[in-house]
């Protein structure tokens, strides 16, 4: 999208709340990928991010500014700069990455036990169901130990960043939680 039609959108609703979305998840799990169907930008050209993107995403009456941090494990130390005023978390997993899924679950559990992400609801999303090697929503949730998350609402969507499956049922849900919490 230009700046101008970007510029056009936004107008449109002036009133719209603003809704800090923070996307994290290892390397290659797809965030990016996620931020640019969303986007309805062309998936293929996505590069590994050596920093971090931003785009916003209108949604009803929500303006979701939604920020991909890199996940490189050289990057990932500086996730926590990002913190601030979250009001939610998008945690996208590659469901065929069955090697890393224990390094996910770490990096889950450290996201969450943050002070400034406390009560933050979280979005997991499965993604690259696509790929014949994913492993289910329910295998995640249990690697993930996704029940014993008790102190905010979560849930997992499965999806494919690539063609959009599932994206707009995780977006729905976001919106969802951001107008519960008015
Ligand atoms: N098959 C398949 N490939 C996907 C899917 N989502 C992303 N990919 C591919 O996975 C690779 C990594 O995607 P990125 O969006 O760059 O991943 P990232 O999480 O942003 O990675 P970093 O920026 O390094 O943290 C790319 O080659 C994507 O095309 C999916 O749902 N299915
Ligand atoms: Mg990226």
């Amino acid at each position: 999208m230009g700046l101008l039609s970007l510029l056009q959108k936004l107008k449109k609703d002036p009133d719209a709340k603003e809704v800090r979305v923070l996307v994290l998840g290892l390397d290659n799990s797809g965030k990016t990928t996620v931020l640019k169907q969303l986007g309805g930008e062309d998936v293929d050209s996505v590069t590994p991010t050596q920093g971090f993107n931003v785009k916003s995403l209108q949604q009803s009456n929500c303006r979701l500014n939604m920020w991909d941090i890199g996940g490189q494990k050289t990057i990932r130390a500086y996730w926590r700069n990002y913190l601030d005023r979250t009001d939610l978390l998008i945690f996208v997993v590659d469901s065929s990455d069955q090697i890393r899924m224990e390094e996910t679950s770490t990096e889950l559990k450290q996201l969450l036990n943050e002070e400034k992400l406390s009560g933050v609801p979280l979005l997991v999303l499965a993604n690259k169901q696509d790929l014949l090697n994913a492993i289910s929503p329910e295998e995640i949730s249990e690697e993930l130990n996704l029940a014993n998350i008790t102190d905010r609402p979560w849930t997992i969507q499965p999806c494919n960043a690539r063609d959009g499956m599932g994206l707009a049922d995780g977006i729905a849900w976001v919106t969802k939680q951001m107008n519960a919490s008015d």
